[in-house]
C-alpha cells in the first residue's frame, strides 16, 4: 500500500492547556516520524510526497472566512508583539453563539475554536495545509483505482468542524478527502472514525448531508473528550437524517465489545452502498495510550484492518490520533497490513 507523507508537519509543534497548565502538546512531531519509520521498516510499500492542491479543496469542507482565519492568524498574533503560541481564552457560549466575528485576533481565536488544544504557531498553517494535501494526494490514488492508500497526516483533523479548530485539529483532512471524491464524480462516500475520541468535526461538516455517511466508535462523551457530542441519539438532520451513526462505548472497552460496534457500523456502511470509504485512523484506542481509555492490543489492530477490508470498498486511511509514541507505528501499520492481507 502506498503511503503519502509530508515533512512539512515538522513546522508545527506547540503547547496545550492541560489540567490547568501550559505543557508541550501530546500531539508532537515525533508521532509522525515514528509511524513513518514503521511504514518503511515493515515494507508496507512506496512513500510519496504530497501534491499541492487548490485552496478550494479545503473550502469544500470549511467556510471561506475560517480558512482565511487559519491563513492569517499567526501574522495577526505576531503583529500584537507576541512570539509564543497563540491559544484562545474566551469562547462564544450558548446565548452568545450568534455574535459576529470579532475584528481582533484574541476574539477571533475563541470565535474559531472549541478548546485551548490547538495552538497557532509560526509554522502551523504551512503544516496544516500540507496535512490536507497529504489526504488529498492519497484520495487521488484511491480514485485512480488503488484498493487502499495511507495518508500519514499530521496534524490530525477529525475535531475540526466547518468553522472551528480544536483537539489538535485545524483542517479536517478526512472530510476534505471525502469532498474530493464527490467533486470528482462520486455520489456517495462513507467515513468511519475509529479514533478513541468522537469525530465531532466530521459529524458537524456532514450532519445535514445525504451524500456522506459518517460513523464513529469512541469513548462515551459523558466521561470522555470532546464531552459535548458523540451520543447515539445524534443521527443526522434534515436531508442527512439517518446518515450519522455514533457508537459511544464505556471506559475499559476491550476488543470483543469493540468488534461488535465495528461490525454493526461496517454493516450499516456496506448496506448504504458508498463508492469510497475513508477511515479516520486513530490508534489511541491502544491499551497503553496516555490520554485515552480503551484496551485494544497491538494484535487487535490487525483484526481491525481485516474487518475494514471485509467491506470490500476502496479505502483511504487518514491518520488521526495515537499518543503512545513507542507503539503508534506498530499499531497503525498493523491496521494497514491487516487490511492488505484480506483485501
Ligand atoms: C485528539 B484526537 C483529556 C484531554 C483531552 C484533547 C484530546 C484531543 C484528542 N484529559 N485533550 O482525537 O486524538
Ligand atoms: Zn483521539
Amino acid at each position: 500500500m502506498l503511503t503519502v507523507f509530508s515533512s512539512s508537519h515538522r513546522l508545527h509543534h506547540g503547547s496545550e492547556l492541560k489540567d490547568g497548565a501550559l505543557t508541550p502538546s501530546f500531539e508532537k512531531p515525533q508521532r509522525a516520524e515514528t509511524v513513518l519509520a514503521r511504514v518503511r521498516a515493515s515494507g508496507l510499500g512506496e512513500v510519496i510526497a504530497e501534491q499541492r492542491h487548490d485552496r478550494a479543496c479545503y473550502v469544500a469542507a470549511h467556510s471561506e472566512r475560517y480558512v482565511s482565519f487559519l491563513e492569517n492568524a499567526w501574522s495577526e498574533w505576531a503583529a500584537t508583539g507576541k512570539s509564543h503560541d497563540a491559544l484562545p481564552l474566551v469562547w462564544p457560549v450558548r446565548d452568545l453563539a450568534s455574535a459576529p466575528e470579532p475584528g481582533f485576533i484574541d476574539g477571533k481565536l475563541g470565535f474559531y475554536a472549541m478548546d485551548a488544544g490547538s495552538p497557532i504557531t509560526a509554522g502551523t498553517w504551512e503544516a496544516v495545509r500540507a496535512s490536507a494535501d497529504v489526504a488529498l494526494t492519497g484520495m487521488d490514488q484511491v480514485i485512480a483505482g488503488a484498493p487502499g492508500a495511507f495518508a500519514l497526516c499530521r496534524p490530525p483533523g477529525h475535531h475540526a468542524a466547518r468553522e472551528y479548530m480544536g483537539g489538535y485539529c485545524y483542517l479536517n483532512n478526512a472530510a476534505i478527502a471525502a469532498e474530493r471524491c464527490l467533486a470528482q464524480g462520486a455520489k456517495r462516500v462513507a467515513i468511519l472514525d475509529v479514533d478513541f475520541h468522537h469525530g465531532n468535526g466530521t459529524q458537524n461538516i456532514f450532519y445535514d448531508r445525504p451524500d456522506v455517511f459518517f460513523a464513529s466508535i469512541h469513548g462515551d462523551p459523558r466521561v470522555s473528550y470532546p464531552y459535548f457530542s458523540g451520543y447515539a441519539e445524534e443521527t443526522g438532520r434534515g436531508a442527512g437524517e439517518g446518515c450519522n451513526a455514533n457508537y459511544p462505548l464505556p471506559r475499559g472497552t476491550t476488543w470483543s465489545h469493540y468488534q461488535q460496534a465495528l461490525d454493526h457500523a461496517l454493516q450499516r456502511i456496506v448496506a448504504w452502498r458508498p463508492e469510497f470509504l475513508v477511515i479516520s485512523l486513530g490508534v489511541d484506542t491502544f491499551e497503553h495510550d496516555p490520554i485515552s481509555h480503551f484496551l485494544l492490543t497491538s494484535e487487535n489492530f490487525l483484526r481491525l484492518g481485516q474487518c475494514i477490508a471485509s467491506s470490500g470498498l476502496p479505502t483511504l486511511f487518514v491518520m488521526e490520533g495515537g499518543y503512545m509514541v513507542d507503539e503508534i507505528g506498530i499499531n497503525a501499520v498493523n491496521v494497514l497490513q491487516g487490511f492488505e492481507a484480506s483485501a
